[in-house]
């Protein structure tokens, strides 16, 4: 019996070797090349939500619905500007390479209230990165 048990542990430490050698890629690495998609509705006159929160470095996909007119969509810091026409939705991808605090922005004048029209991005430091 102990015979019996001594092989079934020689092909389970068999098998785990080819486990960790073989190449299955690893949810850290499925991360790493995946933006992190985040869905937000320009309407008058606010966004939602109004505010982001990512991390620097982070891969970024902001997908962005009009919920009625024609909206804009602008990050000064980080060279973001688009127009989200009515009832469209536009995809911005990008990489906030600085951590911080950075105001959203209507670009296109969408009635009274346009001014009022804001939201923040938040750009939480990753450690060990330049802030
Ligand atoms: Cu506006």
């Amino acid at each position: 019996m102990s015979d019996t048990v001594s092989r079934i542990v020689r092909a389970c430490l068999a098998l785990s070797a080819v486990a960790t050698t073989s190449h299955v890629p690893s949810p850290a690495l499925a991360q790493a090349t995946e933006p992190r998609v985040i869905e937000i509705v320009a309407k008058r006159f606010e966004f939602v939500p109004a505010i982001i929160e990512v991390t620097q470095g982070e891969r970024i996909r902001l997908v962005v619905k009009s919920g009625d007119g024609l909206h804009g969509f602008g990050i000064k810091r980080f060279d973001v500007s688009k127009e989200v026409a009515r009832g469209e939705t536009v995809t911005i991808d990008f990489t906030p390479d600085a951590a911080g605090t950075f105001p959203i922005l209507c670009t296109e004048f969408c009635g009274n209230g346009h001014e009022d029209m804001k939201g923040e991005l938040v750009v939480k430091a990753r450690p060990g990165a330049q802030p």
